[in-house]
């Protein structure tokens, strides 16, 4: 059967509390009912969720946030923890994008614990995986991203995997205008789905959400979606347009 499309905005560090309000309030009259057999997440800066919730109380719009720390509270300046997620509404929690593990050196053991702090506090993580161009030009894309899941992933118990999201972000794809194509993004998600397999049985690899994200937008959106293995997209540039991610949504 067909899984539930996952349709997820990225805001990245975009948008004061200000801002936030209006675009989430914006979002709750173009996609506040969801279309059937499709889920609309939002993943506002860590200082926004409080206001994001609020504007999108009673739609069919869902909570995200873009990172955690895997503690549950304690010395730890600067972080946030899981249960302060949920606590503000959030289902939803994006781990190891590309630009955490670039910028802040977060590495596949930290996912992890990320991960099962979140599944734990009974938030769903949206574990972002992806190659760079260079594992790209060599042709080792597959091989590279079904360790980073074998290396993310690997510790999450049996019974709780159903409850895992992947994106697959090819690193050369995002924010660059240039995306995957189509084919492109199938390889790689159907190698994902196959390592899941490997690891948690086919029924649960079978029911997980795989993302495609990089420069996905209202125009090439319904190639992505059109291939077996892609469940939905992690948007970020077009997320940002109250009517371009509400046009993937329609899309969808
Ligand atoms: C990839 C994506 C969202 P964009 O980082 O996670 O961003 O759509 O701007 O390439």
């Amino acid at each position: 059967s067909r899984r539930t499309r996952l349709i997820a905005g990225n805001w990245k560090m975009n948008n004061g509390i200000g801002e936030a309000a209006v675009l989430a309030s914006r979002l709750g009259e173009l996609v506040g009912t969801a279309p059937e057999g499709v889920e609309v997440l939002v993943c506002p800066p860590t200082i926004d969720l409080s206001v994001v919730a609020d504007k999108i109380e009673g739609t069919d719009i869902r909570l995200g946030a873009q990172n955690c720390y895997w503690e549950k509270s304690g010395a730890y300046t600067g972080e946030t923890a899981p249960g302060m997620i949920r606590g503000v509404g959030a289902l939803y929690c994006i781990i190891g994008h590309s630009e955490r593990r670039e910028y802040f050196g977060e590495t596949d053991a930290d996912e992890m614990r990320k991960a099962r702090a979140l599944i734990d506090a009974g938030i769903t993580p949206v574990f972002c995986c992806g190659e760079s161009e260079s594992v790209r030009e060599s042709g080792s894309q597959v091989a590279f991203v079904c360790d980073q899941i074998k290396a993310g992933l690997a510790g999450i118990e049996l019974a709780r995997a159903d409850q895992l999201v992947v994106a697959y972000e090819p690193i050369w794809a995002i924010g660059t205008g240039k995306t995957a194509t189509a084919a492109d993004a199938q390889e790689v998600c159907g190698a994902i789905r196959k390592t899941l397999a490997e690891l948690f049985g086919e029924q649960i690899a079978e029911g997980v959400r795989v993302l495609y994200g990089g420069s996905a937008k209202p125009g090439n959106i319904a190639e992505f979606l059109a291939e077996r293995d892609v469940d939905g997209a992690l948007v970020g540039g077009a997320s940002l347009v109250a009517e371009d991610f509400a046009a993937m949504v329609a899309r969808a």
